[in-house]
């Protein structure tokens, strides 16, 4: 386009122009009516579509996009029906909108479970839509479903992760917005489970051919390694003790509470048949080349705290059996004096 053409296209749209404003006094007098209706309209229409659609759709949409953290959930006075639980957690978001999340009941399910029946119910206390929110609640759980409590309880014993939904309705107010809007509160988090004890120990083992007044032949030291972010007050645990596929034994452990971590050892008692034992001892390779060191296999029996029997526990813990190599040649060699020896073949 040359310059030329430009500059007639810029005098022409001047010239068009002055004409239309003078108009618009008489056409606005004429029509001052269709602007109220149009002014009418849009608040009418506009500002509720505004309020009612546009700010709760970005309101949902923020609370969507915020992260959920488990710090910690701690399970504590555990009883046949209820428990009390506590959880550290913290919501981040952007902080750029300003905004207050009403209370709520959210409930608890395995993500990764068809049905996604809940196995707890939390209230959790009002919120802000801050850049960083702590929200720690702590409080008594009813146990409304067994079933699927122990379900969870299975799933964060066995496996390597569980991915648990917290799904709750609630209500947001904006900054400056009086009415309040309803949103949905859902987030997934996924969290360590304790892969079956994997790396459980039991060692400084000692055995007594006469059992104790409780009846126990057999005593150690256990850790179990807890991967998890859970603090399970578990109580007095019982297990089956197989060895070699068959039963041989049980096994005690008193006063569990697993916290986070490494360090979780308890004192271990158990009664063992003490043929099935000595004759593992001597069969190869258990006489040569493990040194007396036999896989024992425990799964759980029951579980009882403070006199409560607690089945979600007992039942999670004896749908898995936990491989234990445990010494048991070097305290029989101290009892018997010697080694045993490999039977002949
Ligand atoms: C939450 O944090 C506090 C302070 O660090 C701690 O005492 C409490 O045990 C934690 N609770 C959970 C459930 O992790
Ligand atoms: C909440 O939990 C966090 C750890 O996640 C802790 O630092 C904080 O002290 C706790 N607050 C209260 C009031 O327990
Ligand atoms: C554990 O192993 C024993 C012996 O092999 C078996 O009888 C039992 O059914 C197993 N339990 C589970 C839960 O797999
Ligand atoms: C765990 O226990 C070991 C041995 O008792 C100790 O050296 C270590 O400091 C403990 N670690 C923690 C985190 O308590
Ligand atoms: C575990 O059993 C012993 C008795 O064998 C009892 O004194 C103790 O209170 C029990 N502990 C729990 C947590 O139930
Ligand atoms: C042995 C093991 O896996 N320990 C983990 C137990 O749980 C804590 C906290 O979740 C982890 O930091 C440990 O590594």
């Amino acid at each position: 386009m040359s310059s030329l053409d430009k500059t007639s296209a810029t005098q022409a749209e001047s010239v068009e122009k002055a004409p239309r404003k003078r108009g618009c006094v008489g056409h606005c007098a004429k029509f001052w009516w269709a602007y109220l209706l149009l002014v009418i309209v849009i608040v009418v229409i506009v500002v509720p579509v505004v309020l009612l659609v546009a700010v709760p759709k970005i309101a949902q949409g923020k609370l969507d996009d915020a992260q959920l953290t488990i710090q910690g959930i701690i399970v504590s006075r555990t009883e046949s029906n209820s428990l009390d639980m506590a959880i550290n957690s913290t919501i981040t978001t952007d902080g750029k909108v300003h905004a207050n999340i009403d209370g709520f009941t959210g409930v608890m399910y395995l993500e990764d479970l068809e049905g996604h029946v809940p196995f707890a119910s939390i209230n959790f206390p009002p919120t802000t839509a801050d850049a960083l929110q702590t929200v720690n609640v702590s409080q008594k759980l009813e146990i409304t479903n067994m079933e699927a409590l122990t379900t969870f309880n299975t799933w964060l014993l066995t496996k390597d992760e569980v991915r648990i939904t917290t799904y709750g309705e609630t209500h947001v107010h904006v900054k400056g917005i009086s009415r309040k809007y309803p949103v949905t509160f859902k987030k997934t988090i996924t969290t360590p489970g304790l892969r079956g004890f994997d790396g459980t120990t039991v060692y400084d083992t000692s055995i007594s051919l006469q059992p104790d007044a409780r009846g126990n032949n057999f005593k150690g030291l256990t850790t179990i390694p807890n991967r998890s972010v859970f603090t399970l007050e578990i109580g007095n645990a019982t297990f089956n003790n197989y060895l070699l596929g068959k039963l041989v034994g049980t096994v005690f452990i008193d006063n569990i509470i697993l916290y986070p971590g490494m360090n979780n050892t308890f004192p271990m008692r158990a009664t063992i048949e003490q043929a099935p034992v000595l004759g593992a001892l001597s069969q190869k390779p258990y006489c040569d080349e493990t040194k007396g060191v036999l896989p024992f296999q425990i799964s759980g029996k029951s579980v009882s705290n403070f006199g409560q029997s607690l089945t979600y526990f007992a039942d999670a813990l004896g749908s898995h059996n936990q491989t234990l190599d445990i010494d048991v040649g070097t305290p029989v060699a101290k009892l018997l004096g010697s080694p045993v020896k490999c039977a002949a073949a």
